[in-house]
């Protein structure tokens, strides 16, 4: 039988307020093994918060608000999306649902680019945002923003990443985040960006 090693640490366990795995799994990539985050796909009787706010900010304050009221110690939350500059800044904050309720991350995307058509390179200037909410009780306590910055594509290139991954260029590349490997997504990423502020927050916290 083997026995416990007292020398190898629990992971931290930190709550996530979303649905959408592929969130999940990116701030788990980032964080190391030193963290297990969980989400909301594991408490299915967690209420669904509408994000009715007009902002990035706004909407993750109402996740992590709203889930921290019924899951102890804090919670975090992430609002993110894709600017478009051809699009008045579309689709912002609706980038999950901007297709329609209930759509794919394919029809969003196909949806951008039939908007898109016809706009120069020069002018497909596009950045994503995240800002990250930690709340507790109700309450948030801190709020972290990110942003990269890139250019829209054509057309879909690219397997990896989720979203709008497959149409997006980070400035400096000439492939999008569907081409490029997570490790190089997560050393520019909206959202890492955004975490490497909660992990300076919540190291001071500790
Ligand atoms: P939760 O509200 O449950 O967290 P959601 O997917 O509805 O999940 P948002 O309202 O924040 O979350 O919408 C985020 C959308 O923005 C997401 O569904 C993608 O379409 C897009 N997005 C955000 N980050 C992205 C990334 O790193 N790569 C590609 N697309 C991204």
């Amino acid at each position: 039988m083997q026995s416990e090693n007292p020398a190898v640490a629990k992971p931290t366990p930190i709550f996530l307020a979303t649905r959408n795995r592929h969130k999940t799994r990116e701030i788990q990539e980032m964080l190391g093994s030193g963290v297990l985050v969980t989400d909301a796909t594991t408490v299915p009787e967690l209420p669904e918060i509408e994000e009715t706010g007009t902002t990035f900010e706004a909407n993750s304050r109402l996740k992590a608000e709203g889930i921290s009221r019924h899951v102890p110690g804090i919670v975090l939350a992430d609002d993110s999306g894709l600017e478009v500059d051809a699009l008045s800044k579309e689709p912002g904050v609706y980038s999950a649902r901007y297709a329609g309720p209930g759509c794919t991350d394919e029809q969003n995307t196909a949806l951008v680019l039939e908007k898109t058509v016809g706009v120069l390179h020069t002018e497909r200037t596009a950045r994503f945002r995240c800002v990250l909410a930690v709340a507790e009780n109700g309450v948030t306590l801190a709020t972290f923003d990110g942003t990269v910055e890139g250019i829209l594509a054509t057309e879909v290139r690219g397997a990896g990443g989720f979203g709008y991954d497959p149409i997006f260029m980070p400035l400096g590349y000439s492939e999008t985040f569907g081409e490029l490997s997570s490790e190089v997504k997560h050393g520019m990423s909206h959202r890492s960006r955004a975490l490497a502020q909660f992990k300076q927050w919540w190291a001071a916290r500790q």
